[in-house]
């Protein structure tokens, strides 16, 4: 059996995998670079070659042979590789820094690891995006928030429409929280990271001191956010009050090429989804727990477009602190800060073509397919597949052991050590070493399908210790939004 490399040594590979995307329909193909190689020299019909193959010529370096070059052709890489001269055609990828960021709190947010945000950070962390927050303003002096702050051509920092001044502060405390899920300030050793964490945040303040403000003032943030040049708007707010006044804002900010993003609500399915997520033109975000299901609480409904971690998310708070705080308020800007680095990755994308990607890219949630719970699931900002957050087991201390290798076998016997008890040790690592926990192992008996045992792994990954009497054991283990590990366990007795 093959034993996987240790966990300190992994941990110096952690590159982010370089990956063509496959077009949408209805979405532009994504530029991708590429590095063609050739034989001997490059070829003299070059310039030819990159025309009928609609690429752009980067740079190039004669003495290895190579031209890099961009395109939005799907068949690109086909065309330049049917070239005689060609040696070969490569994605090229982008290197980076393989520190972690520094930030002390970077290893407890859950939910930027779930949504996969630091494997986009090497391609890009949302420069150039600007993200408004329509809520009850923003913590202007907060240490992680301050320096990704908007500032206007006036020096203004966006605008509070309850108190009519150019001064956006938070006087209630749930703006700077949303703000710090999407973009505190990373890689300056303090607090957290957000997702997006060099895009620019415009506080808009609509909400009062008590978190509460008329559709019509916030239609008004909106319509502002999207004069001001916001990609995307976070809506962390909502009401069962449909106001034509709040769709057209959300129809001027699109048209404007700004993406609305907003969350469902906290009071269970049966209501539905609350305006303004409830629109076609916004992008309705839902709830998800850190064992990759959806809470009671999450307004579910055909409009329901993702889901996003919302449990117990850490996040900047008032007066330069941090909290951890519940809800679909949490969710909505975690899709808030993917999208900001889809559109720093590809700044042509609009409203409609964000959308197709974070649909691309998200990863099925729930029942099979598209539901009413979780819309087309967890969204996901790696630009690569979606590796396994579970891709290795470590077993009681002995071999890392690759997950399809796991055994479906009474090898367990080694670890009885009660006459009539197995005890049973199963200790996770994740693949890319995020340092984390967040799984849940969940340990089923087949025949009577009572479920003996159930543990959340502690946060920095971590063993499940327990006894078992002998017999047949379905282990599930969920993570990250999905089943990371499904298989059949047979504990045959003791063995003295
Ligand atoms: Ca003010
Ligand atoms: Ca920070
Ligand atoms: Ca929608
Ligand atoms: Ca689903």
């Amino acid at each position: 059996m093959r034993v996987a490399a240790p966990l300190a040594l992994a941990v110096a590979f952690l590159v982010v995998a370089p990956h063509l995307v496959t077009s949408s329909e209805g979405a532009p193909a994504p530029k991708v670079r590429l590095v063609v190689g050739f034989h001997d020299g490059l070829p003299a019909d070059l310039g030819a070659l990159l025309v009928q193959a609609e690429a752009q010529e980067v740079r190039r370096d004669e003495a290895l042979r190579f031209v890099a070059v961009t395109t939005r052709n799907p068949e690109a890489a086909a065309t330049l590789a049917a070239h005689p001269q060609t040696r070969y055609v490569a994605v090229d990828g982008r290197a980076r820094t393989l520190a972690v960021p520094d930030d002390p709190e970077f290893a407890n947010q859950w939910g930027l690891h779930a949504v996969r945000a630091p494997l986009a950070w090497g391609t890009t962390r949302g420069e150039g995006v600007l993200v408004a927050i329509v809520d009850t303003g923003i913590d202007l002096l907060h240490p992680d928030l301050a320096p990704n702050l908007y500032l206007g051509p006036r020096g203004e920092q966006g605008y509070d429409f309850v108190n009519n001044d150019t001064d956006p502060d938070d006087d209630h405390g749930h703006g700077t929280l949303v703000a710090g899920v999407v973009g505190a300030v990373a890689d300056n050793g303090f607090g957290v990271a957000g997702v997006a964490p060099e895009a620019t945040l415009l506080p808009v303040k609509v909400l009062d001191e008590g978190g509460e403000g008329d559709l019509s003032l916030v239609a008004t943030g909106v319509r502002y956010a999207a004069d001001r040049g916001a990609h995307v708007i976070v809506l962390s707010l909502g009401s069962y009050d449909d106001t034509p006044a709040l769709r057209d804002a959300l129809q001027y900010a699109v048209a404007k090429g700004a993406l609305p993003i907003a969350a469902t609500g906290n009071h269970g399915l049966t209501p539905g989804v609350l305006y303004p997520a409830a629109y076609p033109e916004a992008v309705a975000v839902g709830a998800l727990e850190d064992d990759g299901t959806v809470p009671w609480y999450s307004n579910g409904g055909p409009e329901v477009d993702f889901v996003a971690p919302a449990e117990e998310i850490l996040t900047t708070a008032r007066d330069g602190r941090f909290l951890r705080r519940s809800g679909t308020s949490f969710a909505a800007p975690h899709v808030a800060g993917v999208a900001a680095l889809f559109k720093a990755e590809d700044p042509t994308l609009g409203p409609a073509a964000l959308v197709q990607r974070l649909r691309a890219n998200a990863k099925d949630v729930g029942a099979a397919g598209v539901d009413v719970r979780s819309g087309y699931g967890l969204v996901n900002a790696s630009f690569g597949p979606v590796p396994d957050p579970l891709e290795y087991a470590h077993l009681s201390g002995a071999l890392l052991l690759p997950v399809a290798l796991l055994p479906n076998v009474g090898a367990f016997e080694r670890f009885l050590a009660e006459p009539d008890r197995a005890r049973l040790v199963l200790n996770l690592v994740y693949s890319d070493l995020t340092p984390f926990g967040n799984a849940v192992v969940t340990l089923q008996d087949e025949v009577t399908r009572e479920t003996v045992g159930r543990f959340v792994m502690p946060s920095g990954g971590g063993t499940v210790e327990t006894r078992v009497a002998p017999g047949v054991y379905r282990v599930t283990v969920t993570s990250f939004g999905g089943v990371a590990l499904d298989y059949s366990l047979t504990v045959t007795g003791h063995s003295g």
